[in-house]
């Protein structure tokens, strides 16, 4: 059995995205913010002792970080390869891996200072004066190796979409990806994917 632990709202919906693409069957748990202090209930520290999303528990093998969770189910339930580079071209999967980590390694950091920024009520000149170049490094950068590709490796969508679409997704609803407009259709076309529109009807329930 395959359960995932869901905080609304935050980057597992992007793993029960990852779920819908391949078409498992699986349980939702959902869990809810506090209103105010946006931290996860307590609850999910009867899960994981970090008590944070997501979380997956596949027959009790209780794992947590979204781009290990994308790796495990990829490798686990995708046997044609649609997701994944095979390991045989190793450039080609170093690649993938590269793309599957950047997002949560190097992108969510100045983001998350940049919301901090924002939500403060006094102007923060020493987080935001990190974190605005900081975006504008990794937007450009991703703007650019998509060039007039479709997707983050090609024409194919990958595991690496996943991630890439959370932080671009964060950074749109912190109002930074105007003129970026490949950006802003990548992430567009994503989230018209069947499987997205499928993962947010079940969040839903
Ligand atoms: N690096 C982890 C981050 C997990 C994480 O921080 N999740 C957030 C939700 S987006 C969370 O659970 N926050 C609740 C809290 O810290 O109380 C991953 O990629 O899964």
């Amino acid at each position: 059995m395959l359960t995932i632990h869901h905080l609304r709202i935050g980057r597992s919906i992007f793993c029960v995205w990852l779920l819908e693409e391949l078409e498992l069957e699986y349980e939702l748990v959902e869990y809810v913010r506090h209103p105010e202090t946006m931290r996860a209930p307590s609850s999910l520290k009867d899960v994981h002792p970090l008590g944070k999303s997501p979380v997956i528990d596949d027959d009790g093998l209780i794992l947590t970080e979204s781009g290990a969770i994308t790796a495990y189910l990829i490798e686990k339930h995708d046997k044609a390869g649609r997701f994944s580079p095979s390991r045989s071209d190793l450039r080609q999967w170093a690649e993938y891996t590269q793309w599957l980590h950047y997002p949560e390694a190097s992108v969510f950091g100045p983001l998350l200072i940049k919301m901090l920024s924002l939500r403060s009520a006094e102007p923060q000149p020493l987080f935001s004066g990190f974190s605005d170049p900081e975006i504008a490094l990794h937007l450009g950068h991703i703007s650019n190796r998509l060039g007039d590709q479709t997707f983050i490796l090609g024409e194919a969508f990958c595991g690496a979409d996943f991630g890439v679409t959370y932080v671009l997704s964060m950074a749109d609803r912190l109002g930074q990806l105007e003129g970026y407009d490949k950006l802003s259709e990548y992430l567009n076309r994503n989230m018209q994917r069947p499987a997205f529109l499928r993962a947010i009807e079940r969040a839903k329930d």
